[in-house]
């Protein structure tokens, strides 16, 4: 009797939880983001906006209404992420964080093989850290949310032009990987704007792919 009771009790009270995995070249903005997530759903917390470059990994989960969010923000620094393997077998989403001042104009089919001025940035690597993500069988059917961070920079590039020009023929390509749930969003890891859409896209995409994925119960 003690144990249906218990177990009754459990199921009443517990919640789903879901691991997001945050991803992306050094510098890009992941750690200010988790930061953001945090702070969004512990208003007592103010965001630490002062990062220092992520050796290893940062772990937070966010309480929600229906959920629990498991946020992994891990280092992209080049040496870092063969790490990165690791993870992508428990993750329930991923989100692949760019410097949206750091890609050129975004246009992987322009990039210039002779980038001794910079002009591209960092757009060549982006792309293949990208595909990279996306060649695993462990990523294989996990969502993926693109975030064109530091939109609140003048010399950003546009949400869409990185969609079109990078995400788009990204996916596409043939190392785009399978089919997915995918969706390119602006915000800016710095003023908070467009965190919450992101959170709300994750949460709506691991409850759809929950049959492939399944949360585990807390
Ligand atoms: N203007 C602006 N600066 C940002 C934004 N997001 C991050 N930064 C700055 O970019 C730098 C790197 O941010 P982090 O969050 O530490 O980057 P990261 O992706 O965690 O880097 P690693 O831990 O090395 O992988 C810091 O100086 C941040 O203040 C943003 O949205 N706007
Ligand atoms: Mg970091």
């Amino acid at each position: 009797m003690y144990h249906l009771v218990k177990s009754l009790y459990l199921h009443a009270t517990s919640k789903e939880e879901y691991s997001i995995l945050l991803l992306g070249l050094d510098n890009a903005g992941k750690t200010s983001i988790l930061e953001q997530i945090k702070a969004l759903y512990s208003p007592s917390a103010h965001p630490n906006l002062k990062t220092i470059p992520t050796v290893g990994q940062n772990v937070s989960t966010i309480t929600l209404s229906d959920l629990y969010l498991k946020i992994w923000d891990v280092g992209g620094q080049h040496s870092l992420r063969r790490l990165w393997h690791s993870y992508y077998s428990s993750c329930h989403a991923i989100v692949f964080v760019i410097d949206s001042t750091d890609i050129g104009d975004a246009d992987v089919e322009r990039l210039n093989k002779n980038d001794e001025d910079g002009e591209d940035g960092r757009l060549s690597e982006c792309k293949l850290v990208l595909e990279d993500v996306l060649q695993s069988e462990d990523t294989e059917g996990v969502p993926i949310l693109v975030l064109a961070n530091k939109q609140d920079r003048e010399d950003c590039v546009e949400v869409i032009r990185i969609k079109e020009g990078l995400v788009r023929k990204v996916f596409e390509g043939e190392k785009g990987g399978s089919v997915r749930d995918s969706r390119v969003l602006p915000c800016s890891a710095l003023t908070g704007t467009g965190v919450k859409e992101a959170v709300d896209w994750l949460c709506s995409r691991v409850k759809w792919n929950k049959e492939a994925r399944p949360p585990v119960m807390r």
